[in-house]
């Protein structure tokens, strides 16, 4: 993996770079949809690469090893070749899903004991495990077993955790390298940096991260609930610590302002549910703010969903008609909003990576943040 570094904003930390990795350049900042099991949920290949357009999407280490199972994703090839998708993925490790979805999980210094949210069933992801798993499935960047902590958390839980996520990184990075590779691509591995709220856990953490030497970097135990404020500033404290020529990447984030506010402190890569299990649920994201399409003030409103036409669906599809979809319950309702809200997002990052190298991000930054902070 090559990072290339092209522009930073004059008035913030914005960058504004290419990543190389082996499917193909990721210009950032970036985007990354969320393909949980393997599928960007309600799009078809052709529509997300087509019309979406990322240059990379996100695949979850959790849901795959529960289903369709390693054994499976190895037979395929990969999940390049298994889900159809020739650009490049990402896996997150489970460090956050095994936390969120199973039951009954026991944390220790050894790993991680859970039961699986489908059957019951019992597992157990090891740090070493899971760089093999993550191996077998064979996204091009995958990243580090690591716990996320809950908000709030107690200081001395998230002072232990940082330092077990820590000890869990030296056993990553020493298992992958006896772990070969099992596809004719690279794999690019990604330190994950935690400490919860704490400004100095997350100073002592990124030191930590950094002194590792990776390609890239995470950041992640953030937007688990904590005031967007408070993001923002354990974003700033990290940033300033991880080197500038590696990309960074902020893992769940987040609202299409909190990209941009995270743009400006220096993040280059996100991923979030947000735009498609929202997109799901009917709240379609524009540049004008958020729409709830099932609000009845739109049951007569024969206007497009969105006047940008970024994607085709944004003028081929009325409010009404949109929310008629919602209202009966039909598939295609879903399909248009996860299509439009994608399109919305990566459009977004694409605008940033555009004013940061024009130079008026900060403006317009700004302005958009403003605009966007409405309910219409
Ligand atoms: N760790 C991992 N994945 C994550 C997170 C984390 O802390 C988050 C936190 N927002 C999202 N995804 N491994």
């Amino acid at each position: 993996m090559q990072f290339n570094l092209e522009k930073t904003d004059p008035e913030s930390q914005a960058r504004a770079g290419t990543i190389t990795l082996d499917h193909g350049p990721v210009e950032t900042p970036i985007f990354m949809p969320v393909g949980t099991v393997g599928t960007v949920k309600g799009v078809h290949q052709r529509e997300l690469s087509q019309d979406i357009n990322p240059d990379i999407i996100l695949g979850n280490t959790y849901h795959l090893y529960l289903r369709p199972q390693t054994d499976i994703l190895e037979k395929a090839g990969g999940i390049h070749k298994f889900m159809n998708w020739d650009r490049n993925i990402l896996t997150d490790s489970g460090g956050y899903q095994v936390y969120s979805l199973s039951a009954n999980r026991k944390i220790k210094e050894e790993g991680v004991k859970f039961k699986s949210h489908i059957d019951g069933s019992m597992h157990f992801f090891t740090p070493e495990n899971v760089m093999e798993i993550q191996r077998t499935i064979g996204a091009d960047i995958i990243m580090a077993f690591d716990e996320c902590t809950p908000y709030p958390c107690d200081y001395k839980y998230a002072k232990r955790s940082m330092h077990m996520t820590h000890r869990w990184l030296d056993r990553c990075i020493s298992h992958l390298e006896k772990t070969p590779l099992k596809y004719d691509y690279n794999q690019t591995f990604f330190p994950i940096v935690q400490g919860s709220t704490y400004k100095d856990l997350r100073k002592q953490s990124a030191e930590y991260i950094a002194s590792v030497g990776a390609a890239g970097n995470a950041i992640g135990g953030l937007s688990v609930g904590e005031p967007a404020e408070e993001m923002y500033a354990m974003t700033e404290v990290v940033t300033d610590i991880l080197p500038e020529d590696k990309p960074r990447y902020l893992m769940g984030v987040g609202t299409p302002i909190n990209l941009l506010e995270n743009i400006a402190l220096g993040i280059d890569m996100f991923d979030c549910v947000m735009p498609t299990r929202n997109g799901r649920n009917g709240m379609l994201f524009t540049a004008h703010g958020s729409i709830n399409i099932k609000n009845k003030k739109w049951e007569d409103d024969f206007s497009p969903i969105d006047d940008m036409d970024i994607t085709w669906v944004d003028t081929a599809y009325s409010k009404a008609y949109v929310r008629h979809l919602f209202k009966v319950k039909e598939l295609l309702g879903m399909q248009i909003a996860t299509i439009h809200n994608l399109g919305f997002y990566l459009w977004l990052v694409r605008e940033a990576r555009k004013h940061i190298l024009a130079g008026d991000f900060t403006s317009w930054k700004n302005k958009m943040v403003k605009q966007m902070d409405k309910r219409l």
